[in-house]
């Protein structure tokens, strides 16, 4: 990034690392996976991000997914200011959030019952207890590549065997704690099967995203979802969707409406919050009745449901509601994946660029990627040179080679040119 005036955030990044973990809030905003000094961001508008340095860069990390409108929309800011009027948190219900749970329901059938929390790694810890409690049973099952957020029982990776207890990913984990999640490949229906037929008694449930949004953006194999959804059926195993990310963003109803499954259970989280704190788990009644103070699953948050939090996300759905806007979100997409793929083609380098709905990824290799250790064999160290002089470029993009960007309404066709045109030159010059 030598071609870019980034003083003050190389000076906030000294100073930030002083006081926090890695100078950030959340890992991957440390530029760790593609070098360089991460961005310090002033403002947003629109498509666009403005870093202290006055530097303006076309998004497409879009805060990792809530921005679809666009970053600062007037109709979204104003009701937050307006909301913020009225008070900024009660801890005690509000209409808000019967408005909120109804819209979603609208567009998630599957949700018949829903909890608002404050992250998707509430919503995801959340709905793995209510599948313990409902069906007595201790396992839990989730797949290479895929992140649920970061509770304990999560942070897990397959052991030797695959059949064998899980080992924690991170630091901190009890050993304990992994023993009960087993990890499979993602993509792999026999090793489900194979999994379901040995232990399928002990598993609560299934922890998916139906596509992978954290290893790049890898999409389910033809019948991959559809086998997922008959097997647990058959064991009694509970089907939760992680649509965190997917949701709102593969189509408007989901992974869930655009291969056609139901899931048992689904997390949401990003879009529904319109850019402020929101998560949310729901599902069949009879698993949500479980939840406290109903049942005996014990789940709480101070903040959840918070006023501002589901003003917000009201109205990003409300706009994500309106007919024609997920044409012109699909349209957008599919001339940004055109355009990228046409770049490649005339820069003579080999990527392979995924894309479901409106989010899409780029991996450097001339393979497909149907799981992890095939996202993980592409060529990461020239993601992490395309990453930088796309950056130089004008042209943020998501800063690791196992993330996804994302499209919103505000991008233009002008955008999606200048972002072509800068993609044509690096690849030109990194090939
Ligand atoms: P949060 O707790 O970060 O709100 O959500 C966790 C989560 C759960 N499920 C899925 C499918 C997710 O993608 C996420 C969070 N996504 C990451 C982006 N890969 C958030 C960015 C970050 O960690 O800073």
């Amino acid at each position: 990034m030598s071609k870019l005036n980034l003083k003050k955030s190389r000076e906030l990044f000294r100073k930030a690392k002083r006081i926090i973990p890695g100078g950030v809030n959340s890992p991957v905003r440390a530029f760790s996976a593609v070098g360089g000094n991460p961005l310090f961001i002033e403002s947003a508008k629109g498509s666009k991000i403005y870093d202290v340095d006055g530097n303006e860069y076309i998004d497409y990390v879009q805060s990792w997914g809530p921005m679809i409108v666009g970053h600062a929309n007037p109709k979204i800011i104003n009701a937050i200011k307006k909301a913020a009027d009225k008070g900024t948190s009660f801890g005690a219900p509000t209409p808000l959030e019967i408005e909120l749970a109804t819209m979603v329901r609208k567009v998630y059938p599957s949700m018949e019952v829903m909890r608002m929390v404050n992250s998707g790694t509430e919503a995801t810890m959340s709905a793995i207890r209510a599948a313990r409690g409902f069906t007595g049973r201790d396992k839990v099952v989730k797949f290479e590549g895929c992140y649920h957020g970061h509770a304990d029982g999560l942070l897990v990776k397959a052991g030797s065997g695959l059949a064998t207890f899980g080992v924690p990913t991170s630091a901190g984990v009890p050993k304990d704690y992994a023993r009960n999640t087993i990890t499979l490949p993602y993509n792999d229906l026999k090793a489900f099967r194979q999994i379901c037929e040995k232990a399928g008694k002990n598993i609560a449930c299934v922890i998916i995203e139906p596509v992978v949004g954290n290893s790049g953006c890898i999409l389910p194999k033809p019948g991959y979802l559809e086998g997922l959804r008959k097997i647990t059926k058959k064991h009694g195993i509970v089907l939760i969707f992680d649509e965190v990310m997917t949701g709102f963003r593969v189509s408007f109803g989901g992974a869930q409406k655009a291969f056609k499954i139901k899931p048992d259970m689904t997390c949401l989280g990003k879009v529904i919050g319109g850019g402020l704190p929101v998560g949310a788990y729901g599902g069949k009644k009879e698993i949500m009745r479980m939840i406290s103070p109903d049942g005996p699953v014990y789940q709480a948050g101070t903040l959840s449901g918070n006023p501002l939090a589901m003003t917000a996300g009201i109205e990003n759905l409300k706009i994500l509601s309106k007919p024609d806007t997920y044409k012109k979100l699909m349209a957008k997409s599919a001339a940004l994946e055109d355009a990228l793929k046409n770049a490649a083609k005339r820069a003579g380098i080999k990527t392979k660029f995924y894309r479901a709905g409106t989010m899409f990824c780029t991996y450097f290799t001339d393979k497909e990627v149907y799981n992890f250790t095939d996202a993980a064999n592409t060529n990461t160290v020239m993601f992490g040179k395309f990453f930088i002089r796309m950056l130089e470029r004008g042209v943020n993009l998501a800063p690791s080679a196992f993330e996804a960007g994302f499209m919103s309404l505000a991008h233009t066709n002008s955008d999606i040119k200048k972002t072509a045109q800068a993609a044509y030159e690096v690849f030109k010059e990194i090939k």
